[in-house]
């Protein structure tokens, strides 16, 4: 307590803050980080001297690292995520909870002398183009180096950001500790109220770099719905149209649905050649604003990716390969012999031996005691780099109003039920669509196999106040938005009786969103149909590609009965908010069901839609 911290800035209730913290953690100084290379070279140095950081093979890899995080420590951990708000009913059914005096007296005494024998850093940090009327000011404190490369990558970190928080004394508070890294110890905190974070007891990415999950999509979510705007969980990309034309979507979909692969695709050799192009703006966050022409602009407050490794490949996702060949920090991937890194699912041939993300020797083939495989790389492993080494990345990243959207999308992980694509009647009903999104699990997830899980908008664990008003929210911003994007639902999972995926997907997806954009132009009539418009099997351009006949049909099947079914799910989803959840989305509830029974006594519905 009697240490002297040392930390200049002309923002004093920030100073005041600063030194606070630092009594609380008891680092041996405190040290800004302004953003400049040469300070990110030295932290590297000190990084792989202290054996945080592996330099890779130089001439292969420039400028990339290898990071191993504790075993324990390999994923965002939900059950020691709250939101801390003054009242419980505030978080809703699907948030932890914990007070706010109750969760900072339990944090505190795990900060309590954290930073003992290492720096605390401080990152002043933008969400967002700094000045631009979307961006938010974060400062993250913290003791580990790591944490401050990866958030140097994956934010705006510099003088401006100081500048900025100089000038307005309006900012996230931000403060992590890895401590010691026990999980027992290990707490990741909101205060919605206080505009604060505290994540102690882990050095895994989801839970550190502040700037993303926790303040890209928890405080954000809150914040959009007092100031009416969005804060969402979407990728945003710009598709080039044949005449020059660049429209942009945003698109939610749960975790293991290729998010990623999509915000970056290389279009199939027939669209291609036709002119289409795509210009990532981004893979994870999308921040969206009514503008003065009453559209919806979007922003992608990030600036790097953190991706997951295993499964990325030339086939998955050729842009992200030649994304990460410099300036990246992998983090629990297998090590080569020759200083390179591989993956399950990697290019290349599976190495004859490597070390592997736990540290270990490790030979193809290795089984453990419990008989089960070794693995090379955690499933979970990553890499975080900048979004600018990406081929396909916008020019508008920097654009202070960002891109204009006229599709969102959502999607999910379906077998049976959903169709490739459907088109919500409208805004009300899109909401519905999203609010009832749903995915199976994949043998990569937690839980029963094929197992529904609901995740509405994909924000199920990143929404940072009660799900019901967020879907207020979503209702009421119609009001605004006088030139509204159309909503659809994408599923590129379904099977065949053989259990084959019966749509290629990856770029081929691309022939989904020419539909899409084409329906937003009203260029082309569609199928209606209870759950919405379908396309009609024509308007799918398929040049170039080789889909045996009928299956496209099979592809765009709506079965009343299977949705009937459906419905089950979504009414126990749905009563698990009371008397909260907006009586709209009971109405679209009751309106589906009514079609769905309807349509069952009828034949197949073949009338037409909107032009
Ligand atoms: C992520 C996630 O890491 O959604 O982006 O979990
Ligand atoms: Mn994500």
């Amino acid at each position: 307590m009697d240490k002297k911290y040392k930390f200049a800035t002309r923002n004093k209730a920030l100073k005041d803050w600063v030194i606070k913290m630092a009594h609380l953690c008891d680092p041996d100084a405190i040290i800004l980080v302004d953003g400049s290379q040469e300070q990110k070279s030295k932290l590297e140095k000190e990084a792989v001297t202290a054996g945080e950081l592996i330099p890779l093979n130089q001439d292969v890899l420039p400028g990339c690292y290898l990071h191993r995080t504790n075993i324990n420590d390999v994923a965002r951990t939900e059950h020691l995520t709250y939101i801390c708000s003054r009242k419980k009913e505030d978080v809703g059914p699907t948030n932890n909870w914990m007070s706010p005096e109750a969760a900072y007296k339990k944090a505190r005494e795990f900060f309590k002398g954290s930073m003992k024998g290492r720096n605390m850093y401080v990152i002043p940090f933008s969400m967002g183009p700094v000045g631009s009327p979307f961006s938010k000011i974060g400062v993250e404190l913290t003791d580990s180096r790591y944490v401050v490369l990866n958030m140097m990558i994956m934010t705006r970190v510099g003088i401006d950001v100081i500048r900025q928080l100089e000038k307005e004394n309006k900012y996230t508070k931000c403060l992590h500790s890895i401590a010691d890294l026990d999980v027992n110890r290990r707490l990741i905190l909101h205060f919605p109220e206080d505009n604060t974070i505290w994540s102690v007891g882990s050095g895994y990415g989801g839970n550190v770099l502040l700037g993303k999950k926790c303040l890209g999509l928890r405080l954000a979510s809150y914040m959009a719905k007092k100031e009416k705007w969005f804060a969402e969980h979407m990728l945003i990309m710009g598709i080039e149209e044949p005449n020059g034309r660049i429209k942009y979507i945003a698109a939610a979909f749960p975790s293991a649905c290729g998010k990623t692969n999509l915000a970056m695709l290389i279009p199939p050799e027939g669209l291609r050649r036709k002119g289409y192009r795509i210009w990532t703006v981004g893979d994870d966050i999308s921040w969206m604003r009514v503008d003065s022409d009453g559209s919806l602009w979007a922003i992608n407050p990030e600036t790097g990716f953190f991706g997951v490794a295993p499964g990325t490949n030339s086939t998955s996702n050729p842009s992200m390969v030649e994304t990460i060949k410099k300036n990246t920090i992998y983090t629990n991937v297998l090590l080569k012999q020759d200083g390179t890194v591989w993956w399950e699912g990697s290019d290349g041939d599976v190495p004859s031996r490597g070390i592997n993300w736990q540290g270990l020797q490790w030979k193809p083939g290795m089984s453990d005691n419990h008989g089960e495989p070794v693995l090379a790389a955690h499933p979970n492993a990553r890499f975080t780099a900048p979004l600018i080494q990406c081929p396909t990345i916008s020019y508008r990243l920097e654009q202070h109003h960002g891109v204009p959207i006229s599709a969102i999308i959502f999607g999910g992980r379906r077998q049976y039920l959903a169709p490739l694509v459907y088109e919500s009647f409208n805004w009300q009903h899109g909401v519905f669509v999203g609010a009832t999104m749903a995915s199976e699990r994949t043998a990569a997830q937690y839980g029963k196999l094929g197992e529904v899980r609901r995740d509405p908008m994909a924000m199920l664990p990143f929404c940072g106040y009660d799900m019901a008003e967020y879907f207020r929210h979503w209702l009421d911003m119609a009001k605004r938005i006088k030139r509204a994007p159309k909503i659809f639902h994408v599923n590129w999972f379904r099977i065949d009786e053989n259990g084959k995926f019966l749509w290629p997907g990856y770029r081929e997806n691309l022939r989904v969103l020419e539909w899409i954009l084409s329906r937003c132009d009203n260029e082309v009539d569609a199928v209606k149909t209870p759950i919405g418009f379908i396309p009609r099997a024509q308007d799918i351009d398929l040049t170039g590609l080789q889909l045996k006949s009928g299956v496209l049909e099979k592809l765009l099947v709506v079965n009343n009965k299977d949705w009937l079914v459906e419905l089950d799910g979504i009414s126990k989803f749905f009563k698990q908010f009371k008397n909260k959840l907006p009586k709209e989305l009971w109405n679209e509830y009751e309106a589906l069901k009514s079609r769905l029974e309807r349509g069952s006594e009828r034949k197949p519905d073949t009338v037409r839609g909107t032009k």
